[in-house]
């Protein structure tokens, strides 16, 4: 089972989207291993997004990222990082398809709701940066109804 770190972004929060991403990835037959809702400060959110710190967008993405709080999570299912991004959509919302996330909810880049791991490994490096404490431990009772 693999694991992928999703986070709600501020927009997706002071929008009241929180609910419907949830209920995407729980229909889908993904577990929720873990999830906090949390204000990060620019060193945290330079941190997460540190592979894109020689972008021209990089400052105006960290005030982007510390205006509100986010919620982050952990998602744990078959090829989840793949699917969870397909669930997601494009980066950009125009090239978004209509039913994904930010096909259906977004418009603008800099406020595109949600992100999701690019790789098994970034996903590791991401869960253990964000829970660094550790995530809680279960199994769900649907799971032999969700895979063979
Ligand atoms: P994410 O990491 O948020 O899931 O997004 P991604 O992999 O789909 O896209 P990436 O290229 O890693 O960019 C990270 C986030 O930066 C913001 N962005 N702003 N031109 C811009 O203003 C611009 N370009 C990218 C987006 O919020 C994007 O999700």
């Amino acid at each position: 089972m693999e694991q992928t770190f999703i986070m709600i972004k501020p927009d997706g929060v002071q929008r009241g989207l929180i609910g419907d991403i949830i209920s995407r990835f729980e229909k889908k037959g993904y577990y929720l291993k873990g999830m906090k809702f949390m204000n990060v400060d620019k060193s945290f959110a330079q941190q997460h997004y540190a592979d894109l710190s020689a972008q021209p967008f990089f400052a105006k993405l960290v005030d982007y990222i510390i205006s509100g709080p986010v919620v982050a999570m952990v998602w744990e299912g078959k090829d989840v990082v793949l699917t969870g991004r397909r669930i997601i959509g494009a980066t950009r919302p125009w090239e978004a398809a209509p039913g994904t996330i930010r096909g259906d909810h977004a418009v603008e880049v800099s406020r595109n709701v949600i992100h999701g791991s690019d790789s098994v490994e970034n996903g590791k490096k991401e869960i253990a940066l964000w829970f660094p404490g550790g995530l809680a431990e279960w199994k769900s009772n649907l799971h032999p109804w969700i895979y063979e």
